[in-house]
């Protein structure tokens, strides 16, 4: 198990989910002397990021990137995957695409979450799900292309109407049937969706290949009622060997989280 954190990339001033505060330098350098191996990069439009740059202050601090996290796609540009609106997700398409072709000069995956969109966005359209999932397979065959993997992440039914727990994401990776798809489960989403945290962790089995994590109220993990030692235990039992990584509000402020968020990771992976 390796321990990561979502920050903002150069290109996002704030992320209402990623951590640590002060310049990107500042931020990297953090993350290492608190003890996480990785970050995931929370970006906007990489064409506007000059990767060599960030590439360098990352491994000049021994900082992997084990994910590009799309939620700004969403959540500050509005773009999505599924709708039917042609041109927004046309605008998606290509922002994905070059988010994959950084992904592919990092070595890193990227999450589709909710920039893949809601299927009553498609205004009552037939074979809404298969339309979905042709949409997120053109994303999977050009990532493919790129040799980056992509990881599918349930969220909730508040945020997205399809793909909401472990089971649909399992469903939609045997549907899509491009080996370079896997899914990423977030606990934030699994505790309103899932029947059981551990069952839905079990039943993705070796396609689970991230894991986010927060408390049942999405701030850092010992504020809310998950129960860590259960949810680590079986992670280990299955062998996990990603990251875990904290997506999570930052509460009371982006440093003390992500130093109570190491706290926790550090006192699990030695259960
Ligand atoms: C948003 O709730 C989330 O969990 C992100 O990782 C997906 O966009
Ligand atoms: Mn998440």
């Amino acid at each position: 198990m390796k321990k990561g954190l979502v920050i903002c990339g150069p290109d996002v001033a704030w992320g209402p989910l990623a951590l640590l505060s002060g310049t990107f330098e500042e931020k990297v350098l953090e993350a290492v002397s608190l003890g996480y191996d990785g970050c995931e990069l929370m970006v906007r439009d990489p064409s506007r990021l000059d990767w060599g740059a960030i590439k360098r202050t990352l491994e000049t601090a021994g900082l992997a990137v084990p994910q590009i996290v799309t939620g700004e796609l969403f959540g500050a540009d509005g773009l999505v995957l599924v709708t039917a609106d042609v041109q927004l997700r046309s605008r998606a398409e290509q922002r994905l695409c070059s988010v994959i072709d950084m992904a592919a000069y990092f070595n890193a995956m990227v999450n589709i979450g909710r920039v893949r969109g809601r299927l009553d966005l498609l205004n009552g359209m037939e074979n809404a799900w298969e339309f979905a999932t042709q949409q997120l397979r053109r994303i999977a065959h050009y990532a493919r292309t790129k040799n980056v993997r992509i990881v599918l992440e349930p969220i909730n039914r508040y945020e997205s109407d399809f793909i909401n727990n472990a089971s649909d994401g399992m469903r939609a990776i045997e549907e899509l049937e491009c080996d370079n798809v896997g899914l990423m489960l977030d606990l934030f989403h699994m505790n309103i969706e899932d029947a059981s945290i551990e069952q839905g962790l079990l039943s993705a089995g070796d396609k689970l290949w991230h894991v986010h994590i927060a408390d049942s109220n999405r701030r850092y993990p010992g504020s809310g009622h998950l129960d860590f030692n259960s949810i680590f235990a079986t992670l280990k039992d299955m062998g996990f060997q990603g990251y875990i990584s904290a997506e999570l509000i930052p509460f009371p402020d982006p440093d003390v989280a992500a130093q109570k968020t190491i706290e926790l990771l550090k006192r699990c992976e030695k259960l």
